[in-house]
């Protein structure tokens, strides 16, 4: 191979990789052809910020801390949303994805309410104004001081400036003003208001980048005397920090507020252009408040309209938690910049990929505050039944990444912010590895619900959609196929690796999920097969509509859901059971090297031993997720004796079926719980996750509503399935605070990472039965 790639030209090969499928682009050069949208709270991972969708975007951000618990270290400063800060809860309450969004967070009993609402008068994407208002959830911490950093910064230089207004008499800073190529010229102004005296203190300097904004701040934090001589000090803003060594004056594109005081304190920060809007319009003071309540009760009637739960007799509360997960899937919407990492069989390292936007939801504000491409096509079931202008903008975004072979890399890191929350190891996008094409879930729901707005509007972008879409699928059909015809394999999975209890597979977006023992060529996986199977259909219909030869993809979601065929390739006659097939065995465990020897060395990990051949043979032993994937997906036949045996098996409680939704894995799985490695705690390996229990609801819905001898049975366990689910969801925010990345199937208590409003939010659907 060596030798092969050193003859090999050097270029076409290499190049491939991150070579884009086209010049011709699905989003607009113009960012401003996307007007209402052009500003948003599109920093997801911050507790609160606006940006616009701008590649080097003018930001701005909130931190906050508590005078008395702030750390030299900067433990106790709020900036990034992270699970260390231990906050009370934290979400949007209210988003509608366009105009304004109302969020709650709670830290230390004390309440923080940050809202904003858009102008979007005039060009370039209009005016804005945000309102911080802190209050003491308790009175007995009312006197509690709270400092709110208010910033504005910009990512890239030779694209504007930004300068503070400080009145000299006071040292106050006022605003803020300059100047950006898109938005022209622009001010922000603030306005404080507290009963309590306020102390003012700024920050004027230049931040190396995004991602050390934090850092920038702790580093001009000072302790000044208290002007009464108290003991207690007070904590202030360096003031400008321009100065180098040199003598030298920089520019500067970092400049920070911070007002302390007493609670309750509220802080509003405007944001103007040139405007041409009367004075009387302008929001602020009581027209802001106003008009945040005419766009709250717009917002509960959309509300209703799109999802109808008070029609179906769900309780305040209920709705409030439902418009609470919506609100956090569509607020938490980002809007990213940059060159993920891509790496193929040709290029000696990673080399980058071209400079791309992503416009895209993110499945965990805290955690992973990025894009998942399987994650977004569940994302895109809930945005397109509120906004589906909105959602055709993502998978726009999402195709435009889409490079000259055909593949999307799966998880996009994009900018500095972005990349400092990836260990190093995860950065790196291989050119072999898919991900499950859940677009074509997301395009097959927006067929069935938004067929006239889909028709009437977006009929153009569907047409230039298409080619991309034919050749995605075709990425999909030629890499990950099997040895045998009509066989899939997910890549990616480490043959080398004797740590592992069971090589992950990351590519099939359920990691640690059981396959194979031995990862092999001749490996073949159900879940991927119906994952084509429902593509081509997809495909069949899209072309379709839009006149175009579909006979191709006819004739492959014929053979791929021929339940002979299916059944003949992963019906397995000894546990009447859906499976993988591949080299396998069951005897293996972890242990430590050398234990014989009585060696023991600590530091050493422990190594996977085999305790027998592995076979050729259908990987039965264990039950789950991936068993279920033909139901799932709606392949199995309704008169089919298979249909009946997954509806029993479903239904048992020594396999699948909890209180709260159904476990992933079944409970006699030789890996049910099973450590993978000795670091890597079960993931999907026994907890509850909401986007396969969706599918499952949605399927058996479909079972339920189409004629066959076991209609009745699926209409009892739909009804079953979907109230478990939801009602442990609700319980599991009211008693945490927040929505969870997946649930226990002992006590249904939320795991992993939090919030977890992504794939989780789609309780809404079930409440709403939007399937
Ligand atoms: C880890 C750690 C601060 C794992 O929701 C996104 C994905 C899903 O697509 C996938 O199906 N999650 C699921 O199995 C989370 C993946 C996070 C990987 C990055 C980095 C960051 O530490």
């Amino acid at each position: 191979m060596a030798v092969a790639a050193g003859l090999c030209y050097k270029g076409y090969n290499e190049t491939r990789v991150n070579t884009t499928f086209s010049n011709e682009k699905l989003i607009e050069v113009s960012r401003l052809d996307k007007h209402d949208y052009y500003w948003g709270s599109y920093r997801p991972g911050v507790y609160f910020g606006m940006k616009t969708r701008e590649p080097f975007s003018l930001v701005t951000g909130l931190m906050w801390y508590f005078p008395n618990t702030l750390q030299g270290d900067g433990r106790g400063l709020r900036h990034w949303c992270t699970q260390e800060d231990k906050l009370e809860r934290y979400g949007w309450t209210k988003h509608d994805g366009k105009n304004f969004g109302i969020q709650e967070i709670v830290d230390n009993k004390v309440l923080l309410k940050t809202s904003f609402i858009k102008n979007t008068h005039g060009l370039n994407g209009g005016d804005w104004t945000a309102k911080i208002n802190v209050t003491a959830l308790k009175p007995s911490i009312k006197n509690k001081k709270i400092s709110l950093l208010f910033y504005t910064a910009i990512e890239d230089k030779t694209n504007g400036n930004i300068n503070p207004v400080v009145d000299h008499l006071s040292d106050a800073l006022t605003g803020v003003e300059g100047e950006t190529k898109e938005l022209g010229y622009f001010n922000l102004n603030f306005n404080i208001k507290s009963a309590s005296s306020v102390d003012q203190s700024y920050l004027i300097t230049s931040a190396p980048n995004l991602s050390v904004l934090k850092e920038t701040v702790m580093q001009n934090l000072r302790l000044v005397a208290e002007k009464d001589n108290t003991n207690m000090g007070r904590i202030v803003l360096a003031g400008e920090e321009l100065r180098q060594k040199n003598g030298k004056m920089l520019i500067p594109n970092f400049i920070v507020t911070q007002v302390t005081s007493e609670l309750p304190m509220e802080l509003e920060v405007r944001f103007e252009r040139n405007s041409i809007v009367s004075h009387k319009e302008k929001l602020y003071g009581e027209n802001y408040d106003k008009a945040l309540s005419t766009y709250e009760k717009q917002f509960d009637e959309r509300f209703e309209k799109t999802f109808k739960l008070k029609e179906k007799g769900y309780k305040n509360d209920e709705i409030k938690f439902a418009q609470l997960a919506f609100s956090n899937m569509i607020g938490g919407i980002g809007y990213f910049y940059g060159s993920a990492q891509v790496q193929s069989v040709h290029t000696q390292d990673p080399v980058p990929y071209w400079k791309a936007p992503l416009y895209s939801a993110v499945p965990s504000r805290s955690f992973f505050p990025r894009g998942f491409l399987w994650d977004e096509g569940f994302h895109g079931l809930l945005l397109s039944s509120w906004d589906l202008d909105i959602e055709m903008d993502i998978i726009s975004h999402w195709f435009d990444l889409m490079n000259v072979e055909g593949w999307i890399p799966r998880e996009m890191i994009l900018g500095e912010e972005a990349l400092a929350k990836v260990p190093e190891e995860f950065v790196t996008q291989v050119n072999t590895n898919a991900n499950p094409p859940t677009f074509f879930i997301t395009l097959q729901y927006i067929l069935e619900h938004r067929h006239g707005e889909l028709l009437s509007k977006h009929l153009h972008l569907l047409d230039k959609l298409y080619p991309r879409l034919q050749t995605w699928f075709e990425w999909y059909n030629v890499t990950q196929k099997g040895e045998l015809p009509s066989t899939y394999r997910w890549r990616g999975r480490n043959k080398q690796t004797n740590k592992e209890l069971n090589p992950k597979t990351l590519t099939s977006g359920l990691d640690d999920y059981p396959r194979a023992s031995h990862p092999t060529n001749n490996e073949r996986h159900i879940d991927l097969r119906c994952w084509m199977a429902l593509a081509s259909k997809v495909m069949a219909t899209l072309a379709d509509i839009l006149q175009k030869p579909s006979n191709k993809y006819e004739n492959t979601f014929e053979y791929l859901s021929d339940n002979r065929l299916l059944n003949e390739l992963h019906w397995s006659p000894k546990t009447n059971t859906y499976a993988d097939f591949g080299l396998h065995t069951d005897k293996v465990r972890l242990q430590r090297p050398n234990q014989a020897s009585r060696q023991v060395k600590v530091n050493q990990d422990k190594i996977r031993v085999v305790l027998e051949e592995p076979k050729n043979k259908f990987v039965d032993s264990s039950f789950g997720y991936v068993s279920l994937f033909p139901f799932i997906l709606c392949i199995v036949d309704p008169n089919s004796y298979q249909l009946q045996k997954i509806l029993q098996d479903l239904e048992k409680p020594e396999f699948l079926w909890t209180n709260y939704g159904l476990r992933s894995l079944s409970k006699s799985s030789p890996v049910y719980m099973q450590y993978n490695t000795e670091h890597d705690p079960p993931y999907w390996r026994g907890p509850i996750w909401m986007n396969l229990n969706y599918l499952t609801v949605a399927a058996l819905h479909h079972y339920s509503k189409i004629n066959g001898p076991y209609k009745a049975e699926a209409k009892r366990l739909y009804t079953e399935l979907r109230k478990n689910l939801i009602k442990n969801v609700i319980h599991q925010y009211k008693t945490t605070g927040y929505i969870w990345e997946n649930y226990g199937d002992t006590h249904g208590e939320g795991r992993g990472s939090h919030p977890f409003t992504g794939w989780t939010s789609l309780t809404v659907l079930l409440m709403a039965e939007l399937y």
